[in-house]
This record gives structure tokens, sequence and C-alpha cells, in this order.
């Protein structure tokens, strides 16, 4: 036996019918989610053994059959016989459920949320399964259908390597669709190889990509400043203290967005916890010293233009909130608190020219904190915020029910007008909106207070800005952008969600936030017409009406009177909208930062990677 651990250190806590049973206790759906999360439960396994020092590169292949393989050079998952069950412990891995020689607190695994249930649940819910290990100087293999085992550990030819192969087919009779998505499985893969610095992680599938950062955390804020102008180099600490693994790196760029993003245990903490507060009060109380005295700095003005990744390590997590994505423990709060603050002021003390730009930057976003909170209070004045009048343009809905209304937000006046006199007004709102919105990306706060149209889409919905949103305050539970299919029509698409996810985000967390889907094209056959949403439909009904066939392509939404409008874009029964969703914030920060941040070459980069995504629209 290598290594501290050996088959008898292995417990045992149930069986594998309840998985089976109730797949979304374990792996939390049966849809796409679950999908992939087969594949993260492999994968954390084999990011457990490089923690532990003993594995350096991770592959996963998406097989054209639908298969998973995931190999590592780690130890190799023990084969001896298990003392109490007297089958090898890989067979009691792979079939027994919480089971693993890890349980113990040394080892960083996760008890809360659905990560670290053991890669028996992926046994259980995959029709097969063929798991091959390299450990004891040879080649071990055995097979499972169902959780159930097909075969004996069979002894195969020598080896001096170690490591583990694992192939599973999720089982049909479980997941609603097998479908992996190459970018969903890269994006975390990636995320994974910037919190675990050194490791080489490959991905095959559709496409190739080797995610593999020297620079860990610190590489992973220079991605996400792509695009930026940055004022120094990432700054980067890190301490073990009280088992407790704490590493941050931060930077500053010119622009006014706060990007800060906490794990633990390799976990995006979405909701924050006590590692975050205490980065945030050191942060804090660390500038103050440098900005002149009587001048103070507020956490918010602190955080502007500032890309940072913390990363804690800890033997016991707790994690609470709605998503079970908020770290609880106590103790880490103090911890980050200290070391931050001590740590940022020797980087500041030493690094003096650096210092200045950054408490230039944020003494000048206090100012323009300030300046926002007065025009805030001018608008709210004159009961422009508020939506005790509301603005002339909007052509609001009889219902007073938000759950039951929804607002269009359409691009131009002559459209506006179509949708005005298309709508159902009972439950439907129209405003119009001229030309091109501001480029939030490049503006504070105050700039955008100043813009009509900005000011007119606020009070519309009614539920205010930025920190004072307030999502139960909004007047329609159905916010629609419906633009023309054509570049422009995007490009105001872009400007708008962009400026909903800085600044009235809870909108999209909640699923308010759609996308009309005029149609593309109108076919025609002697007297009958058909309204044609995408390139697909077209095909289809092409061959089903034969020949004789007119199409004409519908560009702008102008094109279509206001019945024809209705019919099809906006009438619930016919309609097609798309609900915007943000599956991951990482990404989706660092797209609206390339796609409307001052740098052109990512830009173009990134556009002409993307071209079919954007063109999509789907973020
Ligand atoms: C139990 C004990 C040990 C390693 C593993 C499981 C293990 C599991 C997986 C799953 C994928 N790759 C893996 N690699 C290792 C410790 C083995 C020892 O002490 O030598």
């Amino acid at each position: 036996m290598t290594g501290e651990y050996g088959a008898e250190e292995i417990q045992v806590l149930a069986g594998l019918e309840a998985v089976r049973k109730r797949p979304g206790m374990y792996i939390g759906s049966t849809g796409t989610r679950g999908l992939h999360h087969l594949i993260s439960e492999v994968v954390d396994n084999s990011i457990d053994e490089a923690l532990a020092g003993f594995c350096k590169e991770i592959s996963v292949i998406l097989n054209k059959d639908g298969s998973v393989t995931v190999t590592d050079d780690g130890r190799g998952i023990p084969v001896a016989e298990h003392p109490k069950f007297k089958v090898s412990a890989l067979e009691v891995v792979m079939t027994k459920l919480h089971a693993g020689g890890k349980f113990d607190k040394k080892t960083y695994k996760v008890s809360g949320g659905l990560h670290g249930v053991g890669i028996s649940v992926v046994n259980a819910l995959s029709k097969k399964l063929i798991v091959s290990v390299k450990r004891d100087g040879f080649i071990w293999e055995q097979t499972f259908e169902k959780g159930n085992k097909k075969t004996e550990v069979s002894k195969e030819e020598a080896t001096t390597e170690t490591g583990t192969t694992v192939t599973f087919f999720p089982d049909e009779e479980i997941f609603d669709a097998i479908d992996f998505d190459y970018d969903t499985i890269a994006l975390r893969l990636r995320e994974l190889a910037f919190l675990n610095k050194g490791i080489k992680i490959s991905l095959k599938g559709d496409k190739e990509d080797v995610f593999h950062y020297e620079g860990g955390i610190k590489s992973f804020v220079e991605y996400l400043n792509e695009g930026k102008s940055a004022f120094h180099e990432p700054i980067y600490f890190e301490k073990v203290e009280d088992e407790i693994e704490l590493e941050i790196s931060m930077q500053y760029n010119n622009s006014y967005q706060e990007t800060v993003f906490s794990f633990v245990n390799n976990i995006n903490t979405h909701e924050g916890g006590t590692h975050l507060s205490g980065f945030k009060t050191a942060l804090t109380r660390a500038l103050n010293k440098f900005v002149e005295k009587g001048t103070t700095v507020q956490g918010e003005d602190v955080r502007e233009g500032l890309t940072a990744v913390i990363s804690v390590r800890i033997p016991e997590p707790q994690f609470e909130g709605q998503t079970k994505t908020k770290l609880g423990n106590s103790k880490v709060k103090g911890l980050v608190d200290s070391i931050v603050t001590e740590k940022l002021i020797e980087y500041l003390q030493e690094n003096p020219k650096i210092a200045r730009l950054i408490t230039d930057k944020i003494i000048n976003a206090a100012k323009a904190r300030e300046a926002a909170r007065k025009a805030r209070e001018l608008t709210r004045r004159k009961g422009l915020l508020e939506g005790s009048s509301l603005p002339g343009k909007l052509a609001d809905c009889a219902s007073k029910d938000p759950a039951a209304s929804e607002i269009y937000l359409v691009e131009g006046d002559s459209a506006g007008g179509s949708a005005k006199q298309g709508r159902n007004r009972e439950f439907q709102a129209i405003l119009p909106l001229r030309g091109k919105i501001l480029n939030v990306e490049k503006s504070r706060l105050n700039s955008l207070l100043k813009n009509n149209e900005i000011v007119t889409l606020i009070t519309a919905i009614g539920a205010g800005i930025g920190d004072e949103f307030d999502i139960s305050k909004a007047r329609y539970h159905k916010v629609i952008i419906m633009t023309d299919a054509d570049v422009d029509g995007h490009h105001i698409t872009t400007l708008l969600l962009t400026f909903f996810f800085r600044y009235l985000k809870p909108l999209i967390d909640e699923g308010y936030i759609y996308i009309a889907m005029p149609p593309l094209y109108k076919m025609k056959k002697g007297k009958q017409e058909f309204w044609i949403a995408n390139e697909k439909e077209k095909e289809e009904k092409l061959k089903e009406l034969g020949d004789g066939v007119s199409i004409q392509r519908y560009k702008g939404l102008g094109e279509m009177n206001p019945n024809q409008l209705w019919d099809t874009t906006m009438n619930p029964d016919n309609r097609i909208l798309t609900q915007v969703t943000i599956e991951d914030a990482v990404e989706a920060d660092r797209i609206f930062r390339i796609l409307m941040g001052d740098d052109v070459q990512p830009r173009r980069e990134f556009i002409e990677k993307h071209a079919k995504e954007v063109d999509e629209l789907d973020i």
C-alpha cells in the first residue's frame, strides 16, 4: 500500500438505491445542470488528489457516444480488500454512498451544497461505468451498471504509473437529455485551473482546450481584467493559519465597476459570507489610512475599478443562504480582515506610486458618489425616479398587478407606434426608446442620471436603481426588449442588458428580463401567409409547402403593421420570448466588460470568436 490511506480508512454510510430514487437530492436536478454535475463530481475527486499533492494532470474527454472519460495521475483509488466488507476498496468507493477515504478534517472536502457527494452517485446514475486504476504495480479494472457491479476487479498488465480513469455513460432513464455543453464544462474547468495553480486540466470534445495557470488566482484576476487598463501588476497574498488557507489577488483598473469573486474550497460563494466581509472591511480600513486627513472613503468607493479574487480553503465550511453559497464560519472574518489589513498596508507603503494612483481614484469615486446622491435627490424631489409621475412617452397598461403586467421596450418611435396600436392595453405597456442608450460601462451613476432614456426607463419600471433598487416595487414582472433583428438592434439589446446587469441586476436574477423574437421571414403560398421565426423553421416549412413559395425577409419591426406585430411578436399565444438568465456571473461580467469596455482589440477578437453566440444573444 502506498500513501497514508489504505482500504481500512474508507468509511461507509449508505446504499445507492436512494440515489436513483431521488436523484435531485444528490445532484440538484435531472436537467442539464444535474447532468453536468456528474462531470464536476468526478473531477472534484481528482482535484482533491491534486490538493493532497499527488496529481498534476486531469483530462476530460466528451466522447461521441455520450460518455465522458475523466483521467488523473493521482494515487489511484485503493484496490486492496476492505477489512469490513471483504471486497476491494475500489468497489466500496464506487457502490456505497459517501464512501471515500477522505472524510477526515485535514482534507478540504466540502460538506455543504451539492459537491462532494461522492463518485458513487455518478455510478448510480450511469447506465454503465468503467473504472481503471493504475496502482500497486498493475492496472485494475471494474465495470458497473446503474451502480451495480458487473465484473469483479480484474488485474490487467503491469505498470509503474499511478492514476484513475473513469468513463461513465449517463443513464437516459434518469436524465431529461444527454447533451453535454462544451462551453459550460470549459468555464468550470478553467475556473478550477485558476483556483488550483499549477494543475493542468485538458478538455476534449467538439473543441480542445488546456487550462494551466502557474499564476493561479493572479492569472484569474488578469483574465478578468482583460481589455481594461490596469494600474499595476496584480497584488497577491497568501497565508495559512488555524487550518485555514487564504489566497487573495487584486488589481485596480480605470473602470468604474467592482468585480470581486469569492470562493470556498473551489466553490463560487455567490452570496459572499464571512471571508468576503472580512476582505471588504480590511480594504476600506487600509485605504483610509492612505487618503488625506479629513477625507473618508466608503466601501463602495474603494471597490470602484477593483477586480479581486478571494479563495479560502477550510476543513469544515458552513454554507448558508438561499443557494447555500454564503460562508458562515465566523472565525474566517477576523482572520481575513487581519491578514488583508496587514499585507495591504505593507504593499501600499512599499509602492507609494501605486498607492497614489489608487487613492486618487477612490477619492474621485467618493466625490462622484456624493454628486450622484445629489442628482438622485434632485430627480427624486422632482418625482422622477419614484414613479409618482410616469414618463410621457410611456403608454402604460391598465392592470396595476405587476405579476400580470409587461412592458415592451421598443426600438424607435415608429415601431413604438405600431406596438402601441397592436398591443393588448390591459396588461401590455409600451416604452419607445429613441436611438442608442448610453453605454453604462463607460459612465458613472451620476452621468447616467442625466441621461433621459435611462431616467425614463428607471421611472417606468419604478423600483429605483443601484443600491436603492427594490424589486418589490417593480411595476412589471416582464420587461421585454424588442428591437430589430439587425446589427443596430443587437447593439441596443446589448446596451440595455449591460444596464440591467450593472444597475438593476435583481431583475435578471428574478427572471424578469426577456427578449422578444420578431419573425425573420414571411412566407407566402397562394393566399396563405406564414411567419417564420428562424432558419430551422424556414427549412421545415419549405419542405412542407413544396413549390411555388415566396419568401420575404423581415428586417425591421417597422415593416409590420400593428396587427402583424401583435400576431407574431406580442400575442402571448404565439410569440417567442427568450428569458435572459445569467448562468455564470464570472463570464457574464467579463463579456460585458469586453463588449462595452474601452479597449477595442479584445472586443474585436471576442466578436470574431463568438460572432454566432453574440448574434443569438444567449448570455
Ligand atoms: C480513496 C482514497 C484515496 C484516493 C482516492 C479515494 C481517489 C479517488 C479518486 C477519484 C478519482 N480520482 C481519484 N483518485 C484517488 C487515497 C489513496 C492512497 O492513500 O493511496
